[in-house]
């Protein structure tokens, strides 16, 4: 019984594919043809752990203990027309403000640019959603008509109806701010809320 409800039901065979296909540091080597979908959110947010969730492999989305060391773009393939992208992790302290400029400069040459970007996950930790830069994530993607879905994960830190009142405060918060974006919960560890992650991917990348 147990086994069985936690199968996953909805089909998302073409994210156990997916593959390590380039790290881009600049606009010129951004794939162009096809679609992707790529997942934001600040440093030690849970990105990587929902990416290899996602694609049932540990090792897809290197996990790093230093924040703010990736300031690449890093491209998975799905197949030759499909992709997920890792964005660099943002609002980490301590770091030189030459480095947020750089960061700054390549997120907004990704978001205004990449004319394959179907859709934004916005990754948020369930405990501390809607920081600073969330907020600007968020209204860049307003700004540049892109579809976001948001993220609050590591759900299994607290407790059901915590989780509950977290989700419906985010809704309403960018609802207010007239944000449109979806919201969900999700737990890389617990691996809930994958179906609703799947079947949002699976409409934007047209699976
Ligand atoms: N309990 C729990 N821990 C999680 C979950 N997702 C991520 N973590 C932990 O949170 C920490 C950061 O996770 P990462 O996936 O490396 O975060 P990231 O957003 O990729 O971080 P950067 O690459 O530094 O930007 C790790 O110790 C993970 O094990 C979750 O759903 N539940
Ligand atoms: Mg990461």
């Amino acid at each position: 019984m147990t086994e069985q409800s936690n199968k996953i039901k909805t089909d998302n065979r073409y994210y156990r594919q997916a593959r390590f296909l380039i790290s881009a540091g600049n606009a010129k080597q951004f794939p162009q043809s096809g679609g992707e979908v790529a997942f934001s959110g600040r440093s030690n947010a849970g990105k990587s752990s929902a990416l290899n969730t996602l694609c049932y492999n540990k090792t897809l989305a290197r996990t790093s203990k230093t924040p703010g060391r990736t300031r690449l773009v890093n491209f998975f393939e799905l197949d030759e027309s499909r992709r997920l992208v890792d964005l660099p992790g943002y609002g980490f302290a301590k770091v030189p403000i030459a480095i947020k400029k750089e960061w700054e400069k390549l997120m907004t040459q990704y978001l205004s640019e990449q004319t394959a970007l179907n859709g934004l996950i916005v990754i948020m930790d369930i405990r501390h959603p809607l920081n600073d830069y969330d907020w600007q994530m968020l209204e860049w993607c307003q700004h540049y008509q892109l579809p976001a879905h948001v993220l609050l994960t590591k759900a299994d830190k607290i407790k059901r109806g915590a989780q509950q009142n977290s989700l419906l405060k985010t809704r309403k918060l960018l609802k207010d701010a007239d944000i449109e974006a979806s919201v969900q919960t999700f737990s890389a560890l617990k691996k809930t809320g994958l179906d609703e992650l799947v079947i949002k991917l699976n409409s934007w990348l047209e699976l």
